[in-house]
C-alpha cells in the first residue's frame, strides 16, 4: 500500500491502440490471452521498458510479435509484468497468456463467480486481477472479446460493445465474439457467463436508431424485472430530452447478480448490477426500493455520457464522472418525482452520511490529491458532495448556461479521459464567469459554517444581512480559505407574502441567488417597507451548516408560507431540533423531557395539510435520527439519552396529534392493485408515519399487528413489521410477525436481507446478542455482502444505543467481524469499519472502548491495504 499522489500523475511511455482477448472458461482454471498492440509514445525515453500492472498473477505465456520472448527481456511477477528491449517508434503486438482462478476469488474483483455465473468487476484497479495491463483510467483502447465456454452451463456469453456472432467450439463448447468500437479504459470491461433469464424490449434513439435492451436476471425471476426495464426507458429519453444524449450502440445490456460490493457498474453496453437494485414487485420491494431501482439504473445509464464517453484521467478525478452523473440521477428523479420531497430526502442522506464524514477524520477533498487504496475513495463526499458541487455550478449559472457548458463539455471532450480542471473550463467559457474560488469546493474538505444575523430598520426601510463563513480544519488541510457559496434567499411580510428590494447593497445577487464570497460580508436591501423574515439557503443551495438564530413565529411563517417546499421542511427542523438536542440533555440528567408548543402544532398543521403532498407531510413527521442527533450535540454523547430523549418528544407528539393521526391512518389507504408510482408511495409513507405515532400513544402492539396482518405489499409490510420489533421487541406479537415474515420469505434473499437489518436495528443493549443468534442461522451467509451489509452494516451503521452499548461489547464484535471479513473481502471490510468514524464524539468510556476495538484491528497482523487505511485514519 504505497500513497499515490496527484501530483505525480504522467502519461504513459506507450499508447495502447487495441485489445484482443480470448477468454477459456473454466470455473478454477480460466486461461486468458490479452493480445495488446502497443506504440512508444513519442517524446519519450527510446529505452523505457514497458510495465504493466498485475495482482495475485501467474504468468502462463508470453510474445512479442507472435514470437516467444526470451527470459532476459522480462521480469514478471503477481504484480507487475517488464518487458525491455521494444521497438523504438513501430506498434507492436505483446500476447500475454495467464491463468486465474474465478472460484477462488472471494474479494469479487476481476473474473469471479456468483451464483453459478462468470462475472466481472474491474472499477477501480480489478481488471489487472485477470490480465497484465496498463490498468488506468487514461489508457483508452477498443476491444474485441472472445469468449469460449461449455455451452450447456454458459448458453450466455457476454461483453461488452456490439455482438458480432458465435458459433460451436468443439465437443460441448462454444464461443461468442463481441466488439466494443468506443475506446474505453479497461475498468469499464465487463465479461458476464452462464444461464440467465431475459427480459427483452427495443428503445428507438432521436435519431432513429432501434436499441435492443436485454436485461439478464436468475430464471424465474423475469416478471420482477420488469420497473427496471421502464425505469432504463425513461432514464433513455430522459438523458435525450434533457441533456441531448443518445445511446450509441445496438444493444444495453443489464445483468443482475446477488454477489457484488457496489451497487452497480456502467461497463459499457454491459451494466453489471447488484440485483437489490433489479429486482422488484410489491410483495417483495418496498416503495424505497422502487425509487432507488430507478435512480441507480438511470445513474449507471447516464454514465454512458459522463464516465464512459469522457472518462477520468486518473482516480482523482473520480468525481468528474461520479458527482456530476449523481447531479444528473437527481434531477432524473426529480422531474419523475416530486421535486421538493426528492431535494428533502437527498438533504436527508448528505446530512446523515457525508456531513459526518467531512467533519470526521476520513474527510477529504471532493477532489482528492493522495490515496493509499482508491477503493476506499468512492464515499459520500465524491459522490453526494460532488453532486452538490456541481449543483451550485447550475445553480451560480443558471440552467440555460449550465446546459451550454455541459453541450460544451461533451463537444470537447469526448473520447477523452480528462480531469475537474477540464470541466470547469467548460462552464467559465461559457459564461465569461471566473470560477477559480469556487473550485475551492473541489479542493477544500469541510462542511463550511455560515452565521447569519440580521436587523431591521423601519425608518431607512432599509435590512441588513451579516454573513460570516469559516471553513473547519480537517486531516492535512489546516487552514482554508473563503468559498464561494451561493445562498438562495428570500423576504416575507407577516402575512407571508413575498418582498422584493428595490435595492442591494453588499452582494452580488442573481436573481434569488446571493454570492457569499468574502469572510465577512454585509448585506442590505433598500425598500423593504415592514420587518421581513428571511428564509436563507432556499433549496439546500448550498452544502453548508447554517447558524441563524430565528423566532419560532418566524419559523412557524417559514414553514406555512414558502413557495419552496423544501424550505418548508427545513424550517419545521429547525423548530424541532433544539426540542430534541434539550430532550437528550434532560433525558441524560433525569429531568422530565418537554417540548415547545410551537413546533407541535407547526408539526400537527403540517401533517394535516390537505394543500400539501403526502410524502412531504411523512417527511415532515419523519424527526432527526439519533444520529443526526448526535451530531449535532457535537460531543460527549451518550447515545442512550439521545435515544430516551427522542422516543419522549415522539411520544409527546404522539399524544398531542392521536386525532390527526387516527384520521390520516384511514384516509390514506391505497385502495385498488399496488402501485409504486411517488403520488401513491406518498400516501403509504404518510400512513405509516401516522401509524408510528399511533403505536407510541397506543403504547400497544395490537394496532401495528392489525396493520402488518392487513398489509398486502412490502411497503407496509416492512414498516409494520419495523414497529412490532423495534417498539414491542419483547411482545408475542412481534415475535410471531419476526417469524411469519421468515417463513413467508425464507426463499428469498433480497426479502430476508430485510428481516435481518429491522431486527440489527432494535435499539438497546440485548440486539447484540440477537444478532449472534441470527448469525448462527443456516439462512446467514458471510460470503454474500447485501447479507452482511443487512446484519453487521445497520447494526454498526444505523443502532447508535445496540451497537454503542456501554460495555462495549458492540464495538468488540465489530473488530472482529472487520478482521474475519477481511480475510475475504477487503473492500466490503473496509466499507463497514467507516460506522466507527464519529468514535471521537462519544462520551469518554465509550470512546475508549471504541479506541480499543479499533486499536484491536490496527494490531492484527495480515491486514488489508483498505482495513489498514481506514483504520490507520479512523485512529490518528
Ligand atoms: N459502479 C459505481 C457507480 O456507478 C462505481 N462507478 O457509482
Ligand atoms: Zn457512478
Amino acid at each position: 500500500g504505497q500513497i499515490v499522489y496527484l501530483a505525480d500523475y504522467r502519461p504513459t511511455d506507450f499508447v495502447l491502440e487495441r485489445v484482443d482477448l480470448t477468454f477459456e472458461l473454466h470455473p478454477t482454471e480460466t486461461k486468458v490471452e490479452a493480445r495488446l498492440i502497443f506504440h512508444r509514445r513519442e517524446d519519450t525515453d527510446r529505452q523505457a521498458p514497458l510495465v504493466l500492472d498485475g495482482d495475485e498473477l501467474s504468468l502462463l505465456g508470453l510474445l512479442l510479435d507472435q514470437a516467444e520472448v526470451p527470459a532476459h527481456q522480462y521480469v514478471a511477477t503477481a504484480e507487475s509484468l517488464t518487458v525491455r528491449d521494444l521497438p523504438e517508434s513501430a506498434p507492436f503486438e505483446l500476447t500475454i497468456t495467464t491463468v486465474i482462478n474465478p472460484e477462488a476469488n472471494t474479494q469479487l474483483m476481476g473474473l469471479y463467480r456468483t451464483g453459478g455465473i462468470y462475472c466481472t468487476q474491474c472499477e477501480a484497479e480489478g481488471f489487472r486481477r485477470i490480465t497484465y495491463f496498463p490498468d488506468r483510467p487514461d489508457v483508452l483502447a477498443p476491444y474485441t472479446v472472445n469468449i469460449i465456454a461449455d455451452k450447456a452451463a454458459n448458453p450466455l456469453l457476454l461483453s461488452n460493445g456490439n455482438f458480432l456472432g458465435g458459433a460451436g467450439y468443439g465437443e460441448g463448447k462454444h464461443f461468442a465474439a463481441w466488439f466494443d468500437p468506443h475506446p474505453k479504459p479497461s475498468y469499464l470491461f465487463a465479461l458476464v457467463a452462464g444461464d440467465l433469464g431475459v427480459v427483452e424490449d427495443t428503445f428507438v434513439t432521436m435519431s432513429g436508431r432501434e436499441v435492443a435492451l436485454k436485461i439478464y436476471v436468475e430464471h424465474g425471476k423475469e416478471p420482477r424485472a420488469a420497473y427496471a426495464m421502464d425505469a432504463l426507458k425513461r432514464s433513455m429519453k430522459w438523458d435525450e430530452e434533457r441533456f441531448g444524449r443518445e445511446y450509441d450502440l445496438d444493444i444495453f445490456m443489464i445483468v443482475a447478480v446477488s454477489d457484488f460490493n457496489m451497487g452497480a457498474m456502467e461497463n459499457k453496453g454491459l451494466n453489471v448490477f447488484n440485483d437489490k437494485y433489479v429486482l422488484a414487485d410489491p410483495e417483495i420491494a418496498t416503495d424505497a426500493d422502487y425509487a432507488n431501482i430507478e435512480a441507480i439504473i438511470a445513474h449507471e445509464y447516464f454514465h454512458n455520457w459522463t464516465g464512459n464517453r469522457i472518462t477520468c484521467r486518473d482516480w482523482f478525478q473520480l468525481c468528474l464522472k461520479e458527482g456530476l452523473t449523481v447531479y444528473r440521477d437527481h434531477e432524473f428523479s426529480a422531474d419523475q418525482r416530486s421535486r421538493p420531497v426528492k431535494r428533502i430526502a437527498e438533504v436527508r442522506h448528505l446530512k446523515s452520511e457525508q456531513f459526518p464524514e467531512d467533519g470526521g477524520p476520513l474527510a477529504h477533498p471532493v477532489r482528492p490529491t493522495k490515496y493509499r487504496e482508491i477503493n476506499n475513495f468512492y464515499t459520500t463526499t465524491v459522490y453526494e458532495k460532488g453532486s452538490e458541487v456541481t449543483r451550485m455550478i447550475a445553480t451560480l449559472l443558471g440552467r440555460d448556461l449550465f446546459k451550454n457548458g455541459m453541450d460544451l463539455y461533451f463537444d470537447r471532450y469526448d473520447g477523452q479521459a480528462v480531469t475537474i480542471e477540464d470541466f470547469i473550463k467548460s462552464f467559465e467559457n461559457v459564461s465569461g464567469r471566473d470560477l477559480t474560488q469556487f473550485s475551492l469546493w473541489y479542493h477544500q474538505a469541510g462542511t463550511p459554517l455560515v452565521t447569519a444575523s440580521s436587523s431591521y430598520d423601519a425608518g431607512g426601510k432599509t435590512f441588513t444581512l451579516s454573513l460570516e463563513q469559516m471553513v473547519p480544519a480537517t486531516p492535512g488541510q489546516a487552514t482554508k480559505e473563503p468559498m464561494h457559496i451561493p445562498l438562495r434567499l428570500a423576504l416575507f411580510a407577516e402575512d407571508g407574502t413575498m418582498l422584493t428590494p428595490t435595492s442591494v447593497t453588499g452582494a452580488e445577487l442573481t436573481d434569488d441567488v446571493l454570492h457569499l464570497t468574502e469572510r465577512a460580508q454585509s448585506v442590505v436591501f433598500n425598500g423593504i417597507p415592514s420587518r421581513p423574515v428571511l428564509s436563507l439557503n432556499r433549496s439546500f443551495s448550498a452544502p453548508i451548516n447554517l447558524q441563524f438564530s430565528q423566532s419560532a413565529q418566524d419559523l412557524a411563517l417559514i414553514a406555512r408560507h414558502e413557495a419552496d417546499h423544501f424550505a418548508r421542511w427545513q424550517a419545521l427542523i429547525d423548530l424541532g431540533l433544539p426540542n430534541l438536542l434539550a430532550a437528550a440533555r434532560d433525558a441524560r440528567q433525569g429531568v422530565p423531557v418537554t417540548c415547545d408548543a410551537a413546533f407541535v402544532d407547526a408539526l400537527l398543521a403540517a401533517a394535516n395539510d390537505e394543500s400539501l403532498e403526502p410524502a412531504f407531510r411523512a417527511q415532515a413527521l419523519a424527526l432527526p435520527s439519533e444520529a443526526d442527533i448526535a451530531r449535532e450535540l457535537g460531543g460527549n454523547n451518550d447515545p442512550d439519552a439521545i435515544h430516551a430523549g427522542r422516543q419522549a418528544i415522539l411520544a409527546l407528539i404522539a399524544e398531542a396529534g392521536q386525532d390527526v393521526f387516527a384520521a390520516l391512518f384511514d384516509s390514506m389507504q391505497t385502495p385498488g392493485p399496488f402501485s409504486p408510482d411517488a403520488a401513491s408511495a406518498g400516501r403509504r409513507a404518510l400512513r405509516n408515519a401516522a401509524l408510528t405515532y399511533l403505536s407510541q400513544s397506543d403504547n400497544a402492539p395490537a394496532r401495528a399487528k392489525a396493520a402488518y396482518d392487513a398489509a398486502n405489499n412490502m411497503t407496509d409490510l416492512s414498516a409494520a413489521l419495523t414497529i412490532l420489533a423495534h417498539r414491542f421487541p419483547e411482545a408475542g406479537e412481534a415475535k410471531a410477525a419476526l417469524e411469519n415474515f421468515h417463513d413467508r420469505f425464507a426463499e428469498n434473499a433480497l426479502v430476508i436481507d430485510k428481516w435481518f437489518a429491522i431486527q440489527a436495528a432494535i435499539p438497546g443493549a440485548a440486539t447484540l446478542e440477537r444478532i449472534q443468534g441470527l448469525m448462527e442461522m443456516p439462512l446467514f451467509k458471510r460470503t454474500n455482502p447485501n447479507r452482511m451489509r443487512a446484519l453487521v452494516g445497520t447494526f454498526a451503521f444505523a443502532n447508535p444505543t445496540g451497537f454503542g452499548r456501554a460495555d462495549g461489547a458492540g464495538y468488540r464484535f465489530l473488530a472482529e467481524e472487520i478482521l474475519d471479513i477481511d480475510q475475504r473481502n477487503p473492500q466490503l471490510a473496509a466499507r463497514i469499519l467507516t460506522s466507527m468514524r464519529s468514535w471521537r464524539l462519544l462520551e469518554p468510556v465509550r470512546a475508549d472502548h471504541a479506541r480499543s476495538a479499533l486499536m484491536q484491528i490496527e494490531r492484527a497482523g495480515a491486514l488489508s491495504t483498505d482495513v489498514r487505511d481506514i483504520v490507520d485514519r479512523i485512529l490518528k
